[in-house]
């Protein structure tokens, strides 16, 4: 497979690159954080989507290597932005097969080491579909994850199958609405009544929110009015190389 080469080949050769797209406090238009997001170059230089490597990563077991040099990148770049006066939390996105590996722990642990990166500095965002493999399994890594002293958010919440009954089960702390919902909230009443529903229903559950895929300031705006606090999308910045991102965050705040 020629993908699988590509990515098995960017992992031997420092060739995997991480971008980072800030998040946004909607009122003030702070950047309070920022995600990371793994980046492959293919032979003739394009970039080849995630939504294609990503998934082959999972099925070759790649993900955990990949899911450990992401994890180095991310916690390099908020100990930068720290050293700069940015104390901004960066999250890392784990797939399924990285959350149930027994690896995650020590890679978490010795990325933060490497870098004297305080925890509370580095999020993982999850998503439903991970979390719902084996309730059991989940609850405990949880519960490890979280004694680093890391803040753990639902990554694409509302979009997976159940939502609702891990809610209760599994300790969490932020919510990230998915994209699908946030982009016709304001010309599709059904979409607002879900991005309303997902708000009210974290907040009440004393979770911070996060959208994803803001793209107008009306968008901004009717987010903030439902209680949704923290955005990140186009409006505000799309995924930049490292030095792109630095630069943006000093010259913003
Ligand atoms: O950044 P982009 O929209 O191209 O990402 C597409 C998908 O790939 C998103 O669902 C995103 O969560 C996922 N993705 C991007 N980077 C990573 C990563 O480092 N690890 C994992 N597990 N998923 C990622
Ligand atoms: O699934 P996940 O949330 O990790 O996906 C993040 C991806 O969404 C990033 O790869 C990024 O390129 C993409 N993205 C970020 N902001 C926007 C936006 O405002 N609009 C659209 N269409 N995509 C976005
Ligand atoms: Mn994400
Ligand atoms: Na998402």
């Amino acid at each position: 497979h020629q993908l699988e080469s590509l990515v098995r080949s960017a992992l031997k050769n420092d060739g995997l690159e991480v971008h980072f797209q800030p998040k946004y406090d909607l009122a003030s238009k702070k950047i309070v954080g920022a995600e990371s997001l793994a980046r492959l170059k293919d032979s003739s230089g394009n970039y080849v989507s995630p939504a294609d490597f990503i998934p082959l990563a999972e099925e070759s077991g790649l993900i955990i290597e990949l899911g450990r040099q992401v994890l180095l990148n991310t916690c390099a770049v908020a100990k930068r932005l720290a050293q700069l006066g940015y104390r901004i939390p960066i999250s890392a996105n784990v797939s399924a097969g990285q959350f149930c590996s027994v690896e995650l722990e020590n890679h978490i642990k010795t990325a933060l080491e490497e870098n004297e990166l305080s925890a509370n500095l580095l999020e993982l965002e999850i998503t439903e579909t991970a979390l719902m493999l084996d309730a059991d399994l989940t609850k405990t890594k949880l519960e490890q994850l979280k004694k680093l002293g890391i803040s753990i958010s639902i990554d694409d919440f509302g979009t997976g199958y159940s939502s609702l009954a891990y809610l209760k089960k599994f300790d969490v702390d932020i919510m990230k609405i998915d994209m699908s919902f946030v982009r016709d909230m304001l010309c599709n009443k059904h979409d607002y009544e879900i991005v309303k529903t997902i708000t009210s229903l974290g907040l009440s559950m004393g979770l911070s929110l996060v959208a994803e895929g803001v793209e107008t300031q009306e968008q901004n705006d009717a987010l903030l009015s439902l209680g949704c606090g923290t955005g990140q999308g186009f409006l505000f910045s799309k995924p930049l190389p490292v030095e792109d991102f630095v630069q943006f965050v000093s010259k913003a705040n």
